[in-house]
């Protein structure tokens, strides 16, 4: 069958729902973008264990203490199920981890700011991963079966980081005047950068056009964010506390919150390297690794030795 036809029969298997699975034909092109997507979505998983891991010493409660580590470790495996995701399409596990640690591959912009006070936990939980899950629903239907199945389970993991941070957020909120104002700081340095979670506006998203053929994505950037800033607006009326955005306003006649424009010059800045924790989180992650190479090695040696034995008997 010739090329032409393979990619026809491919996007009728897409058009149908019929989900794509690593042994099936594909476009080039669309295992790319899904090497891309999905690996940068593991390396954002795993980066995204820093600025919370930072604050499990310092955790208020043992309470406090025991869900900032199971939430940070559900990173962790997502992560794990991601890379493993990426792998059934080819890419090794190595390669993508040095395409990280070299800069050439990215991670979310939003784990490049710092987690100042403990209310950071909060505002994370239920904005970072807020608008991770806003997105993530989404994925669960995505296109290619392993990274499908994948979302599912995290997705369910996520509603709960969310929950645990709103409700740390209800607890300040509803705390002394000092917890007040720790809780409102939070939400005004977390606001924005969550909304740049989505990405660039639709008409500057390269990507986009194809990943919405092939089904990769179900919602653009802007449809997402607007999705989300609907639900916020609304969610923190219950806080008792205000978004910092004089423009934010519900408006009747397109049935959504208007809001203020994004610093997109922060935007790109950040995604370049140029943010306030960059070169501090990839330091900490080539760190880890090299941390962890006798791991691997002995991994590696109890492998072979297994490998070895197996075959003598
Ligand atoms: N940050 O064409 P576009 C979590 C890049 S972590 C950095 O719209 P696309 C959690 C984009 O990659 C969850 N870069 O791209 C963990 C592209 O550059 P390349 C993270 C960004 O892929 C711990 C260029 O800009 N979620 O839940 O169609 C604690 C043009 O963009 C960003 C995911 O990874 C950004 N924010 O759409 C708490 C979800 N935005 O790659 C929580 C999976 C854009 O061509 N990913 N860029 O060089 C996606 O859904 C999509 O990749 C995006 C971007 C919506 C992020």
């Amino acid at each position: 069958m010739d090329s032409h036809n393979l990619e026809e029969q491919f996007q009728h298997k897409i058009d149908q729902e019929i989900k794509i699975e690593p042994k099936d034909w594909m476009p080039d092109a669309y295992r790319k973008t899904n090497i891309r997507q999905i690996s940068q979505h593991a390396h954002s998983e795993v980066v995204g264990m820093l600025p919370e891991g930072n604050w499990v010493s310092r955790a208020p409660s043992l309470k406090r203490k025991v869900i900032l580590i199971a939430k940070i470790q559900d990173e962790g495996g997502h992560g794990l199920y991601l890379y493993a995701a990426a792998e059934t399409l080819g890419q090794s596990r190595e390669q993508m981890i040095n395409d990280l640690h070299s800069g050439k591959a990215k991670y979310s912009s939003i784990f490049n700011y710092p987690a100042l006070t403990w209310a950071d936990m909060g505002a994370i939980g239920w904005l970072v991963d807020g608008a991770a899950i806003m997105n993530q629903v989404m994925l669960t239907r995505t296109s290619y079966g392993p990274y499908a199945r994948a979302m599912v389970r995290i997705c369910k993991e996520e509603s709960f980081h969310q929950r645990q941070g709103f409700e740390s957020l209800l607890v300040l909120s509803k705390g002394s005047e000092g917890q007040r104002v720790l809780c409102q700081d939070a939400i005004n340095r977390w606001w924005w950068p969550a909304l740049m979670m989505f990405g660039p506006r639709d008409h500057e998203s390269t990507n986009s056009d194809m990943s919405m053929k092939w089904r990769i994505k179900r919602k653009t950037n802007d449809e997402l964010r607007q999705q989300f800033v609907d639900m916020i607006a609304e969610q923190i009326k219950v806080l008792g506390m205000t978004l910092p955005d004089p423009a934010l306003r519900w408006n009747a006649i397109r049935n959504h919150y208007d809001f203020g424009e994004i610093n997109w010059n922060e935007f790109w800045q950040v995604v370049k390297g140029n943010g306030p924790c960059n070169k501090e989180r990839l330091e900490a992650r080539k760190k880890a690794w090299g941390q962890g190479a006798w791991v691997r090695e002995a991994a590696q040696a109890y492998a072979n030795k297994k490998n070895t034995r197996t075959k003598a008997a």
